[in-house]
């Protein structure tokens, strides 16, 4: 469908900004798996040679080893020349809200680290005020939820405990926290809200990424044909 054909686009069109040699930041979502069979592609085919993933996901992980894809952990390399990532919402400004995955933590961590960080979305994602179709996602210590929901309260949120969908009871993330989704009417000034909430004890991360990305690539379908700028 065309949604799928969008992120299709815009992930061929990240991969193809990968050079050999690299160190490829490997982001997690529909759409950075796009982007990372798009690279298993190129390696397959000789166009691309010796790149290093640095997973951000179990599910990277998994894609990657499938694809062939050699991964490195952040102790065995320099730098990170190119992250590729999805978004939950992009503002003008490029700032992001991230973690419709639950992996928003691995991902700041590599995506902020990369030299150039490269965000894969489908139109739909584009706002123009962050948290208008999307609730911020938090990770927290377990034994912490309680007192984190009440400062997120305090903050002017509306949290709620995200739920598994194939499992059981609420959704647990690759450090073995838990997922609380915050409902804010207005985020005036992002940067100010993702230190706060990052402030509270027990808190671990959570999805507002300010002044991270360095370059968004939009799919769209124009006329039936996919297209990305
Ligand atoms: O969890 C994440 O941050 C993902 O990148 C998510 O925000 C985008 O996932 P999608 O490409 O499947 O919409």
């Amino acid at each position: 469908d065309a949604v799928n054909q969008m992120k299709k686009a815009v992930g061929d069109a990240a991969a193809q900004r990968v050079k050999s040699g690299m160190v490829v930041g490997l982001g997690t979502g529909s759409t950075t798996v796009m982007a990372i069979k798009a690279i298993g592609e190129r390696l397959a085919s000789g166009d691309l040679k010796d790149i290093k993933g640095v997973p951000t996901s179990f599910q990277a992980i998994v894609l990657s080893r499938e694809l062939g894809i050699p991964l490195v952990s952040l102790d065995e390399v320099e730098k990170i020349d190119i992250a590729i990532d999805g978004a939950d919402e992009v503002d003008p400004q490029k700032n992001l809200i991230k973690g419709g995955g639950a992996a928003h933590t691995q991902e700041k961590l590599v995506d902020s680290l990369a030299e150039e960080f490269i965000v894969v979305v489908d139109s739909g994602k584009i706002v123009d005020k962050l948290g208008s179709t999307f609730l911020l996602p938090v990770e927290v210590m377990p034994m912490a939820i309680t007192p984190v929901t009440r400062a997120l309260t305090a903050l002017g949120g509306q949290p709620e405990l995200r739920m598994g969908v194939k499992k059981a009871g609420p959704v647990v993330t690759d450090q073995g926290n838990l997922v609380i989704d915050v409902k804010f009417n207005d985020i005036p000034n992002p940067a100010e809200l993702e230190m706060k909430i990052n402030n509270i004890p027990g808190v671990l991360e959570n999805g507002l990424f300010v002044g991270v990305a360095d370059i968004v690539l939009i799919g769209d379908v124009i006329d039936g044909q996919p297209s990305v700028r």
